[in-house]
């Protein structure tokens, strides 16, 4: 079984962190991503192949083209942050297609509590599996991406359909 996910989500939110966190056990300095990366991950008999965007607006495009392709798509957002959650909420309203499996990971959450936010995606986007982040977490990214496998082979009638309007997860 191989799962083709992307990671989207503005520059400096923690996607890389996350990704290497998973694949080199340790935390090592970041370096910024330019474009496209590709990075593989395996659990359980499953490949996970994982796209690593940068969140320039250059590159919006070449998102576009590599999300595509992939079943799985893993959006990330800074908890201390709130404006790049309305990145996020622009991107699914730009995306969201029922076939898919979708993430969003509230990311930094030793800078900021991700209650307000867990309850604002869950009750707007109930098609998003809501997952919690911390670099400080142990194991934190292995976690993140078991989840993602996980969720990524349950069956499409166990993803809810979405009950409310689109478009209506302004940042105040
Ligand atoms: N406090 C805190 N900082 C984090 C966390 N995750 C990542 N960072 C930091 O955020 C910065 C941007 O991370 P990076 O992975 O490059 O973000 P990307 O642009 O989304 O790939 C780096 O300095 C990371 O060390 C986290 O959970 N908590
Ligand atoms: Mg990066």
């Amino acid at each position: 079984m191989v799962i083709q996910c992307i990671f989207i989500g503005n520059t400096g939110v923690g996607k890389t962190s996350i990704i290497q966190q998973a694949i080199s056990k340790k935390a090592t300095r970041i370096l910024p991503t330019v474009g496209v990366e590709c990075q593989h991950y395996r659990f359980k008999e499953t490949d996970l192949n994982i796209w690593d965007t940068s969140g320039l607006d250059n590159f919006h495009s070449l998102i576009r083209m590599f999300e595509k392709q992939c079943n799985s798509i893993v959006y990330v957002f800074d908890a201390s942050s709130p404006s790049t959650l309305q990145s996020i909420c622009d991107w699914h309203d730009e995306l969201y297609d029922t076939r898919k499996k979708y993430f969003c990971i509230c990311n930094k959450i030793d800078l900021s509590s991700s209650k307000e936010f867990e309850t604002r995606i869950t009750h707007l986007y109930p098609e998003i599996h809501f997952l919690e982040s911390s670099i400080d977490i142990t194991d934190n990214g292995k976690r993140l991406l078991q989840t993602i496998i996980e969720y990524s082979n349950q069956k499409d009638e166990d993803i809810l359909t979405p009950s409310l309007p689109r478009s209506c997860c302004k940042i105040s």
